[in-house]
């Protein structure tokens, strides 16, 4: 472990510049930052000439040991958070579960027993509400109040699917707590309609996913949940966006002033779905047109889309099986926590389609900005937690299962190589991933309170201030600048240089 280092001469990427710099880190903080700094000797040094040095991966999407289909992910908090590490990502956001009969109260405390001396890096949870009660409402106040969840994800699709009058319940909750709400958007009435059909047409192999939920069946979903977030006026975050259709929905509500953030998973611009590989089985499904992935890229770099993660919920082979007989029973679900960064760097910046300050923001700024841990994390400042990944964009890794840190026996992104490698991961001012070796230290990563922001006003006069008027008559309606306000509420002091 190291209580002092010295990050000298790379190039510090954060979401709005980069600069040349050296970076000196005491005791897991970020203490100073420039040139010719004046150190205690006795420090270790890190040359990062050539490199990127940025800030630590956040992926606010992973479900770590996670009780799902009648089986369990395989990954744990600490395989899944080692991997994490080795793939440049420094924070993970799981998500606590009730199982049935559970409340979200008592659904987090299962959580952090299971992280809680299991994690590699810092953690945090948003809490799944599986239905709408007094209780549930109740048990919302206090894991906002007391237990550092500011975020809850509701369900359209699966057996624990909530309905359109709890959703705008628990949005209106959230907007009042001043927490952020969360949506799987598909509809799943019409899957169970679909699917039904296709059993009964014998089609019982994993082709039945993708066809029986169609982008449209998605995108309603998405459109559905807008309209609700509109009615309410709460914020929204919709996960696993993996269509154009599903982003120029969020587009179309965002330009209406409502603030609604969507996420994209590392495997939807990685992997060109194979419907008859059950391996590849994820819920909204991996859509097996190329172009998709290239267009869900084009909507990151827009800022239509605004975040990345990996769903990681992760099935071994034999689990998968469980589905040979019935495409509904493949547990969903695939990696990406430890590939996450780079095939996003790969097939965004490496592909010219993403800037290095951009990728930032999708893998880190802007989830610790959404999560309200920004600036602790999300950024290289002085005071914020020292998450670092020095990045060597000149040279390639091969991803393979036979290579990866993950405890799942296959990895989606087989055989695919990818420009950037951390070289080193520093967590909280340890070096975990040194020179390319991977050092983790099991139960060194904390949980992380995400405090809940100040009670959100939808304000439409706000919004309409920001049509500009032109002199020539014409109006300038500005469709980013709202949600652009609301995160920037929260930006910390640009690193100063000396
Ligand atoms: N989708 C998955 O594929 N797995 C876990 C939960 C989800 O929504
Ligand atoms: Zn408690
Ligand atoms: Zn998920």
């Amino acid at each position: 472990s190291q209580t002092r280092l010295l990050i000298k001469n790379g190039k510090i990427v954060n979401e709005n510049e980069i600069t040349d710099g050296d970076i000196y880190i005491e005791d897991g903080v970020i203490k100073q930052l420039g040139r010719n700094l004046i150190i205690p000797g006795g420090t270790r040094t890190i040359d990062a000439r050539g490199r990127y040095v940025m800030p630590g991966g956040i992926d606010p999407h992973t479900h770590f040991e996670f009780e799902f289909m009648g089986t369990k992910s395989v990954d744990d908090f600490y395989h899944g958070t080692k991997a994490a590490i080795a793939g440049g990502t420094t924070t993970i956001i799981d998500f606590a579960f009730p199982k049935p009969g559970e409340s979200p109260l008592d659904a987090y405390h299962t959580y952090r027993l299971k992280a809680d001396g299991k994690v590699c890096c810092d953690y945090g949870l948003h809490v799944c509400l599986t239905g709408w009660s007094d209780q549930v409402k109740k048990d919302m106040d206090l894991l906002c109040r007391d237990h550092g969840v500011n975020s809850f994800k509701l369900f359209m699709c699966y057996d624990f699917m909530v309905d359109d009058g709890e959703l705008y319940s628990a949005f209106e909750h959230c907007k009042n707590l001043g927490a952020i709400a969360q949506v799987h958007a598909e509809n799943g009435k019409i899957i169970i309609k679909n699917a039904e059909k296709l059993i009964a047409k014998g089609v019982t192999g994993p082709e039945g996913h993708e066809i029986s939920r169609p982008e449209e069946v998605e995108a309603e979903a998405v459109n559905r949940a807008c309209v609700i977030a509109k009615q309410v006026g709460s914020p929204l975050y919709v996960s696993n966006v993996t269509s154009d259709q599903s982003a120029e929905v969020i587009s179309a509500y965002q330009s209406k002033g409502v603030i609604v953030y969507g996420e994209v998973e590392a495997s939807s611009v990685a992997v060109v779905g194979q419907s008859n590989n059950p391996n590849l089985l994820t819920s909204p499904p991996i859509r097996s047109s190329p172009q998709a992935q290239t267009n869900l890229l084009s909507f990151l770099a827009s800022d239509i889309l605004q975040v990345t993660g990996s769903d990681n919920c992760t099935f071994n082979q034999s689990q998968k099986a469980l589905g040979k007989n019935d495409f509904r029973k493949i547990p969903n679900g695939v990696n990406g926590v430890e590939d996450r960064m780079s095939v996003i760097w790969e097939k965004g910046v490496h592909a010219g389609i993403i800037d290095p300050s951009r990728f930032v923001a999708i893998t880190s700024t802007n989830a610790a900005k959404i999560y309200n841990l920004f600036p602790r994390k999300g950024v290289i400042a002085v005071g914020s937690d020292a998450d670092i990944v020095i990045w060597n964009a000149n040279e390639t890794r091969t991803i393979s299962a036979k290579t990866h840190h993950q405890a799942v026996d296959f990895n989606v992104f087989e055989g695919m190589t990818c420009h950037g490698v951390p070289e080193y991961v520093i967590v909280n001012g340890r070096v975990c991933v040194d020179e390319g070796q991977l050092r983790v230290a099991e139960g060194h990563g904390r949980f992380i309170e995400t405090p809940v922001f100040p009670p959100y006003v939808y304000d439409p006069e706000k919004y309409i201030t920001l049509l500009t008027e032109h002199k020539n008559g014409t109006v300038e309606q500005n469709t980013q600048n709202f949600q652009k306000i609301h995160l920037e509420q929260y930006s910390c002091e640009t690193p100063t240089f000396p």
